[in-house]
This record gives C-alpha cells, sequence and structure tokens, in this order.
C-alpha cells in the first residue's frame, strides 16, 4: 500500500527566501549578523517541539469553573498549561521585548521576524503579547507615571506582564463612539468601572486598557476616556470582575475571550480623563501590525508545507512539483506571500523609525491600516488556496493544517474589519501633510525600480501610482474599500520591483514582481450604476 509521508516545514530562517530577504533589505548586515543565530534558534523550535504545545493547548480548550465546590462564585477560567508555556516562550523570546530592547526601525523588524515564525505554532499566544506591546506605547504616548509603573514590566522577556484591551460592547466593535460602560469616581481618588464587556481576549492579563464614560458625560466619543485596570486584588481575587461566559468561537480555540461584567472595577485614568478613542487608537495601530505579521506568518508556513509536498507527493506518475499546472498555481501564491512579506516587513520598519524619531509619523500613519487590510485579507486567502494544495488532507483535523487556517481568520476581523480599515486610510488621508508622506515614498520607491528585466512592469506600476494621486485627492466613503486596496496593491508592487532591483541577480524576486503584477494594481470604479440594488437585491 502506497503510504504518503507528511510534509515539513523545515526551519524558516533557511528555508523562506522571502523572509530571510526582507531581513537582508531591512536591518544592516551587523544587525542582521546579530540576531541571525537566535531566530534559527528559534525556527528550529517553531518546527519542533511548539508543534506539540500547540495540538496540546488546543486539544484542551479555556473552561468556565462558575462556582466552586461550596457554591463560592468563583468565576475561573482554566487554560490549558501548554498554552501558558507558549505564550511564556514568545514572550521569553522576545516577540514583545524586542520593540523596546532595541527602539527603532531593527526592534520592530527584527519583532515583525520573531511573530511571523512563532504564530503558526503559538495557539494564539500571541495574542496578549500583541495587546501588551501596544498598551505599553499607549503608556508611553500618554502618561508618564503610569508608563514608569508598568512599561518595565509589560516589555519584560521571563516573568513579563501581560495587558488586555478592552473595548468591544453590545453596541459595537467598530463603532466604539457608542461605550456604555461607566466609570464612577470613588472617594479615594480612583475611579469604578460599571458594564459588560462584550468580547475581551486573553483573560489571563494582569492589567487591561479599558475604554469607558465617566459618569454625566456625552453620549458620544467625545466623553471616553481610557482607564487601565488590574484583573486582580493583591489577595488574587478579581477586581469587581464577573465572568458572564467564554466565546465559543470558529478558531482562537485555544485563547480564553469571555464576556465580562465589571461591577466596581478599580481602574485609573490613562493621560488624565478624555480623549478616550485617540489614546487606545495608539494600541490598535501596533495591534493592527501585529495582525498583519500573524496572517503572514501562516501563510509563510503553509507554503514552506506545500513547498516540500510538491516534492514528495506524486500524482500522474510524477512529483507535484513537475506538474506545469501545480507550479503555476504556487508561483501565484508564492508572489502574494512575497508582496505580503515585503509590506509587512516595510511597515515594521516604518512604524519602528517613527516611534523612535527617525521616521515620519503620518507615513506610520496611513501604511498601517494598509497593511492590515492588505496582508490580513492576502494571508487568509493565500492560507485557503494553500489548504487545497494538500488536497483531502489539508481538510483533515489531524494533519494541524485546519487549525490554522481557521485561527488566520480571524487577523481580517479583529482590530478593526477590512471596512474600518479602508476608513482609517481615508481618515489618514485626510491629516494634513499625509496624502504627501505616502506618495513621496510610493514615489521614491518607483524611481528606484531598474532592474532591466522588469521595464514593462515597472512602467506599470508608475502609471499606477500616478493615478493613485488622482484618486487619493478625490477620496469619498463609498470607494473607500477600492482606494485603499489600490494604494495597498500599488505600493507592494513598487516594494517588490524596488527589492528585486537591488538583487539583479535575484530571478525569484524579479518573478515575484511581474507575477504580482499581473492583477490589476488601480480599480476605477467607473460608473457602475445602482450599487444599492446589486448589493441588497432590489
Ligand atoms: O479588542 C479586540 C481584540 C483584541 C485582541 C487583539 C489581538 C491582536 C493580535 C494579533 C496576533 C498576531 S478587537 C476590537 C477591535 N476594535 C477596533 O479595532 C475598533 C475599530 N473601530 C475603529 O477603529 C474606528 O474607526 C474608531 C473607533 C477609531 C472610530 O471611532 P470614532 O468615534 O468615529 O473616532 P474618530 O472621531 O474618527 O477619532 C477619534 C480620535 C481622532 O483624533 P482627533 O480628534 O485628534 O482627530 C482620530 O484622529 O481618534 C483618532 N484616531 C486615530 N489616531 C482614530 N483612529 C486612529 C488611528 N488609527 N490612529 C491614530
Amino acid at each position: 500500500m502506497f503510504l504518503q509521508e507528511p510534509p515539513r516545514p523545515g526551519n524558516r530562517m533557511t528555508s523562506d527566501p522571502a523572509l530571510l530577504g526582507a531581513l537582508e533589505r531591512l536591518l544592516s548586515e551587523q544587525a542582521l549578523a546579530e540576531v541571525r543565530q537566535d531566530l534559527t534558534e528559534f525556527a528550529a523550535r517553531v518546527a519542533g517541539e511548539f508543534g506539540p504545545l500547540q495540538a496540546a493547548a488546543e486539544a484542551q480548550p479555556p473552561r468556565h469553573v462558575p462556582y466552586d465546590a461550596w457554591g463560592r462564585r468563583i468565576d475561573r477560567i482554566d487554560v490549558s498549561p501548554a498554552w501558558l508555556e507558549l505564550v511564556r516562550e514568545g514572550l521569553a523570546a522576545g516577540l514583545v521585548a524586542a520593540a523596546y530592547e532595541r527602539p527603532g526601525p531593527d526592534g520592530r523588524v527584527l519583532q515583525a521576524a520573531l511573530i511571523q515564525l512563532f504564530q503558526p505554532a503559538s495557539a494564539m499566544a500571541t495574542c496578549p503579547m500583541a495587546m501588551t506591546d501596544g498598551a505599553a506605547r499607549v503608556l508611553l504616548a500618554h502618561d508618564r507615571d503610569l508608563a514608569a509603573a508598568h512599561v518595565p514590566r509589560l516589555a519584560g522577556r521571563s516573568g513579563a506582564w501581560t495587558s488586555g484591551q478592552w473595548m468591544t460592547e453590545t453596541p459595537g466593535g467598530s463603532d466604539v463612539s457608542r461605550t456604555e460602560v461607566t466609570a464612577r469616581p470613588s472617594a479615594d481618588g480612583a475611579w469604578t468601572l460599571h458594564g459588560t464587556k462584550w468580547f475581551t481576549s486573553a483573560t489571563t492579563a494582569d492589567i487591561a486598557l479599558v475604554l469607558a464614560r465617566p459618569e454625566g458625560r456625552a453620549g458620544d466619543e467625545s466623553g471616553l476616556s481610557l482607564f487601565l485596570a488590574e484583573l486582580r486584588r493583591p489577595d488574587g481575587s478579581w477586581n469587581g470582575i464577573g465572568v458572564r461566559r467564554l466565546k465559543d468561537k470558529l478558531g482562537t480555540r485555544a485563547l480564553p475571550t469571555a464576556e465580562l461584567d465589571l461591577d466596581g472595577t478599580t481602574a485609573v485614568p490613562v493621560g488624565g480623563l478624555g480623549r478616550g478613542v485617540a489614546k487606545v487608537a495608539s494600541m490598535l495601530n501596533v495591534t493592527r501590525l501585529w495582525a498583519s505579521h500573524g496572517a503572514v506568518g501562516p501563510a509563510g508556513h503553509l507554503l514552506a508545507l506545500a513547498r516540500d509536498y510538491a516534492s514528495r507527493r506524486e500524482a500522474f506518475g510524477r512529483r507535484l512539483r513537475d506538474l506545469p499546472i501545480h507550479t503555476h498555481w504556487l508561483s501565484e501564491l508564492a508572489a502574494t506571500y512575497e508582496a505580503a512579506v515585503a509590506l509587512s516587513f516595510q511597515a515594521a520598519w516604518i512604524v519602528g523609525a517613527a516611534e523612535s524619531g527617525q521616521g515620519d509619523p503620518l507615513l506610520a500613519r496611513i501604511v498601517t491600516p494598509l497593511t492590515k487590510l492588505a496582508c490580513a485579507r492576502q494571508g487568509l486567502t493565500v492560507a485557503s488556496e494553500l489548504l487545497e494544495s494538500f488536497g483531502g488532507a489539508g481538510y483533515l483535523e489531524d494533519t494541524g493544517i485546519p487549525v490554522i487556517f481557521r485561527d488566520v481568520h480571524v487577523q481580517v476581523i479583529w482590530e478593526g474589519t477590512s471596512s474600518v480599515m479602508a476608513h482609517d486610510v481615508l481618515r489618514a488621508l485626510g491629516k494634513a501633510g499625509a496624502r504627501e508622506a505616502f506618495h513621496d515614498d510610493l514615489d521614491r520607491r518607483v524611481a528606484r525600480a531598474g532592474h532591466p528585466a522588469l521595464a514593462a512592469t515597472a512602467a506599470r506600476v508608475a502609471k499606477a501610482a500616478a493615478r493613485l494621486r488622482d484618486l487619493t485627492a478625490a477620496a469619498g466613503e463609498a470607494t473607500a474599500r477600492p482606494l485603499a486596496w489600490s494604494m495597498a496593491r500599488t505600493y507592494q508592487a513598487a516594494l517588490l520591483c524596488e527589492a528585486a532591483s537591488q538583487r539583479p541577480a535575484d530571478t525569484r524576486l524579479a518573478s515575484a514582481a511581474r507575477v504580482f503584477c499581473r492583477q490589476p494594481l488601480v480599480t476605477d470604479d467607473g460608473d457602475p450604476g445602482s450599487l444599492a440594488e446589486l448589493a441588497y437585491g432590489g
């Protein structure tokens, strides 16, 4: 009987040219030399010992224990020890710490590699880390005292604290201006929080940043404030927190996501009262970067498996890799993956540069939602097609492939859906100087695309970039999605052409640019007629 050998991902630090190429482009030789060994050892652990931990975490999803044996309300949330170990491992490897130990572009680029490597074997242990990174940025930006007290332990490695991010309530996950949780002043100058948070991820956190409305404040965004709450009192009991239930989710099943009732949760305002949405936005910008890496990493892992499988699996008398139809398909997926890696790493560089005062915050402001929009969806699409590339085996739970596909799906939703990202791009384009920052950066990259074999491709990208200047000048809500996608695709195309031109001998990169640019880069809506009739069927 013929038996198929299972595909193996190998060590992606040696087998993933897109990932390695991005590191080589964006880190100096010295910086890469400093981190290469650690990254390679970490990638070996991802391919080896973390897989069984992930499987154990998935096999033991979180459990809510409302009462103890004697009838006392305890609201314990039991999570798999394997999942907690993955959180410890990720923190110890520096997934959060990298951005603080090396503030600037290098730190965010190194972090990008760590997240993209870890994500497919992490059982979503990256979720609390993303929020922790975001919380540290908020505190550094808005509250010097809270930052001094908390950032050293949030940005640490062994024994580091983690933070939650509690925004979503029943009136809306996108429209947080309708937040109903209230904050009441208490006698000692602290505040207490009251109400229900509808989606709270990673309830194992030590602290959470919570959006709430001080009593008597306006019922819109202007009345909101951001608070920091510790989840537990010194005796280990909940800080005025009751667990309604755990969420039953399509994926991210090892991650404890709960509905929480806040009833007297002691908290302190972050940076004083007011401007709650604007403050939490600095957290969202960080977690959106993580969500981008969180989609690209799993696509890279599945691509590595698919490449290995193509060398082992025979069909119709040939290995898959020798079937032209398979090669054509995988090359398209590889080109999209290459573009997603290029954009996600470039965004990490741009954000790191802006955070450390070496780069343009307006460019970071616009590139962040573009990156989340494109990379989350591309990671999901590529993962879906790669699942298919294993035939029926890709559909079987015990191959470990379906869990990756389920988990990657969340990246298009949390931290803002695609429409929220497109809307955020519009909002960012409206900031004085932001549009120019984006176009100038794009044009600089287009100008550097001088690869001799890419003349026609580079000309298409230049034409798209020029057309985009008109489109971004006249941007409106109805076409926000196609506009944001046009910006993201054109920027990715420019990054690929630029990268290929830096390394003319790397024919693989030039092919990636050509294949990626076969699709239309800019969507011109033209006059499509009655969209409402089409959308709603009447
Ligand atoms: O919590 C969730 C799950 C947690 C787990 C995450 C882990 C990730 C792990 C990855 C692992 C690999 S999911 C919940 C996610 N929720 C959201 O993402 C909210 C989505 N909604 C939005 O983003 C909306 O666009 C809002 C809330 C920002 C829009 O609200 P408003 O009320 O319309 O807000 P405004 O008026 O547009 O903005 C209020 C202020 C403005 O400042 P000023 O007044 O100075 O102009 C905006 O410029 O906030 C500013 N602002 C921003 N600033 C708004 N968005 C941003 C931004 N992105 N960056 C900077």
